[in-house]
């Protein structure tokens, strides 16, 4: 049976980059697998992957499908909460409400049945503390006894962070790019999953990282220890090569919106600040909310190679898993 080990140089499973022990290999691997993505069809025959979404999901359903078919891998999809029984994830707790099976049974059964379980369980913003524990993450991992691979838990997402990353490689014109995290607006409180991945994996990568916010959008120190920020967004666009638009709500005024300020929504007038930047967004975006529809129509916009990447780092973090289970 798989063994949770983080002492070996070998991927084991994929939480966080932390999982990771060679970024530059895993790179190149992703970039190698890009250029072949049909070469190893046989690595994943007779091995499954059930793919536990809490939440829902356009690119990590079927990016993580697509990439588990292109191994030969079986991928099995469960939306929980239309249709499994609603989950338990407390510890003794006397289970006379609503749900109706605890994660400890849930998880230990999908690990019966697949070799690979892939979870999105985003945060709920209630209650930072328990979102930052990422406790239903770790309860599959405990629990479920096989490589666990983050789809976006409270805390990260690195499949996404793995595949900016491959984005931004491969249309990069300068060894060390200036890379800016722009906070955007959005009428919905969002978690801070992406924008802390992001910063992870930029802060891992050869590139000159800038995150800019209104006053109040400050990200965890532990994520920003060593990350410069500038709270005048046109000062930090200034010869910018990749803009990477997101929003997320306040961590330390846990889960608030705190600005709808139209003001810091991505326009051309301000990409015109840049050094002809690239634009990112790990999508789903909102149009004329977040960024204005001249820069998603233009050539700048590179958001549908960030998508396309979502199958490379899938299936670079599934091949990694399926040389170890061998
Ligand atoms: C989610 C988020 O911001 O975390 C998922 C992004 C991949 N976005 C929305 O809910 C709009
Ligand atoms: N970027 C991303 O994870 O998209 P989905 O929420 O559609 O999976």
């Amino acid at each position: 049976m798989y063994q949770r080990d983080k002492t070996g140089a070998k991927m084991k499973q994929f939480l966080s980059i932390n999982d990771v022990p060679d970024l530059n290999g895993l790179l190149d691997k992703a970039l190698n697998i890009k250029a072949n993505l049909n070469g190893k069809r046989e690595l994943g025959k007779h091995k499954s992957i059930g793919l536990i979404f809490l939440n829902p999901s356009l690119r990590t359903r079927l990016s993580s499908q697509r990439a588990a078919l292109n191994l030969g891998m079986d991928a099995i999809v469960l939306d929980v909460n239309s249709g499994g029984w609603k989950l338990e994830f407390d510890d003794g707790v006397i289970m006379n409400g609503d749900s109706a099976e605890h994660v400890k049974e849930a998880a230990g059964v999908l690990g019966r049945y697949f070799d690979v379980l892939a979870i999105r369980s985003f945060a709920a913003l209630e209650d930072r503390e328990k979102d930052y524990e990422d406790a239903v993450l770790n309860a599959f991992a405990e629990y479920s006894g096989v490589p666990i691979i983050n789809m976006e838990s409270a805390t990260g997402h690195p499949l996404q962070a793995f595949a900016d990353l491959i984005t931004i490689t491969e249309h990069q014109k300068k060894s060390r790019p200036k890379v800016v995290l722009s906070w955007a607006p959005h009428p919905k409180a969002l978690p801070q999953a992406v924008a802390n991945s992001f910063v992870r994996w930029m802060k891992a990568s050869n590139v000159d990282l800038m995150v800019t916010h209104p006053n109040g959008y400050e990200l965890a120190d532990t994520i920003m220890e060593g990350v410069s920020v500038e709270y005048d967004q046109n000062i930090a666009f200034d010869n910018a090569d990749f803009i990477y638009a997101k929003n997320w709500s306040s961590y330390t005024n846990y889960g608030k919106v705190l600005s709808s300020d139209s003001s810091w929504m991505i326009t051309q007038e301000k990409m015109n600040l840049t050094n002809n930047a690239k634009f990112l967004h790990c999508l789903p975006v909102r149009r004329n909310v977040v960024v204005e529809d001249a820069v998603l129509d233009s050539t700048s916009s590179i958001v549908l190679d960030q998508a396309e990447n979502r199958i490379v780092s899938m299936q670079t973090v599934l091949e990694s898993l399926l040389e170890e289970l061998k």
